[in-house]
């Protein structure tokens, strides 16, 4: 008798149980009412007086364990199918971090919106540029400055040169070779300059310039665009000066100032008492520069006007140093969490 329990002690600890299904095999075969335990506990009777209390013992124990095994099996098969049931919903949920926006990526989102409003498309081009589209098809003269490796990346010199491009004229100049006008578009964009880095400077900078070509575009309409885009970034109080400058690519060329948004034109450091601010620079697009892109310059005319994103960032959030916006430093990203435009 002892040695059939034994054996059934085995039977019980090796029956594989996977399923609801054979949980309810392992119930009816060792525990049901025809089931083996109870087979053993009828078969007492036959075991002599002397043993019969060991044996209950050892039946009872046996009894024990199938009802152990059978109690596991069954909660570990309902948590398996329902493991849902061990997520407390009431529980406070995990805060989720909130990013912000990059500064110059909101001044950026805000100069798109402005010009989109008057009918502008954006376009953009490759940072790595040849020599025609950065310099040469801008009216760029063989010995200009720009041209050496002061001022510009090289990546290639030679017969392939190759540079990381200095503005996004040259976007624009890939727009006028591949349509016609009417042209109206903005070309954001990162630019680079073989510079020292400072407060002041960086080798790598953000840019937005803006193009309109059309029959009969004039001056006129270039400062009622400044005027609207100055208006629109500084509020309705902001107003326009344009001082007479130089540009390869346009001519006439002006420099455009904004009446101090900090002190209200009154004169303060930021301005340097002076009451304005340069914004940016802009002109009639040079007729070389058109029919280098094969845009007749008898039949149409254009401008064009570019600015620094970093400038009017700096402008609009008082950022005193150029190179904040390249350290990723959280302290000073985090003061543009909530800022819209
Ligand atoms: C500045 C001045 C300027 C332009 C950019 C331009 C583009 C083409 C033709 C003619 Cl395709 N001009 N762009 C014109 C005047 C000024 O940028 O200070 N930028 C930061």
């Amino acid at each position: 008798m002892k040695e059939t329990i034994e054996q059934v002690r085995q039977e019980i600890l090796a029956f594989p149980i996977s399923d609801a299904q054979t949980l309810e095999q392992f119930r009816v075969r060792f525990l049901g009412s025809k089931g083996t335990v109870k087979e053993l506990f009828g078969a007492l009777k036959t075991v002599p007086n002397e043993e019969k209390r060991l044996v209950g013992q050892l039946l009872n124990d046996l009894r024990k364990e199938a009802e152990d095994k059978l109690a596991g099996a069954k909660e570990g098969l309902e948590n398996a199918t329902s493991s849902a049931s061990d997520v407390d919903v009431t529980r406070p949920g995990e805060p989720v971090a909130l990013g912000s926006r990059h500064p110059l990526s909101l001044v950026r989102s805000e100069i798109i919106a402005i010009f989109e409003r008057i009918g502008y498309t954006v376009s953009e081009g490759p940072e790595i540029e040849d020599d025609w589209h950065n310099f040469s098809a801008l009216n760029f003269p063989p010995e200009h400055p720009a041209r050496d490796m002061q001022d510009t990346f090289f990546i290639e010199k030679g017969e392939n040169e190759m540079a990381l491009r200095t503005h996004t004229s040259s976007v624009q100049v890939r727009v006028m070779e591949s349509s016609q006008p009417p042209i109206r578009t903005i070309s954001p964009g990162r630019v680079y300059r073989n510079e020292a880095i400072s407060a002041r400077a960086h080798c790598f900078f953000h840019q937005v310039e803006g193009l309109y070509i059309d029959k009969n575009v004039s001056f006129a309409d270039l400062k009622q665009t400044l005027n609207y885009f100055a208006q629109s970034l500084f509020g309705e109080k902001a107003q326009i000066r344009l001082r007479p400058s130089y540009f390869p690519f346009t001519q006439p060329s002006a420099e455009v100032d904004v009446s101090c948004t900090i002190c209200n034109a009154k004169g303060c450091n930021v301005c340097k008492y002076t009451g304005w601010l340069e914004i940016l620079g802009c002109g009639m697009v040079d007729p070389n520069v058109l029919k280098a892109s094969g845009i007749d310059p008898e039949e149409y005319t254009g401008f064009a006007f570019g600015m620094g994103i970093e400038r009017i960032a700096q402008l609009k959030f008082k950022v005193n140093d150029l190179r904040l916006y390249s350290e990723n430093d959280v302290r000073f990203l985090k003061q543009f969490s909530g800022v819209n435009f």
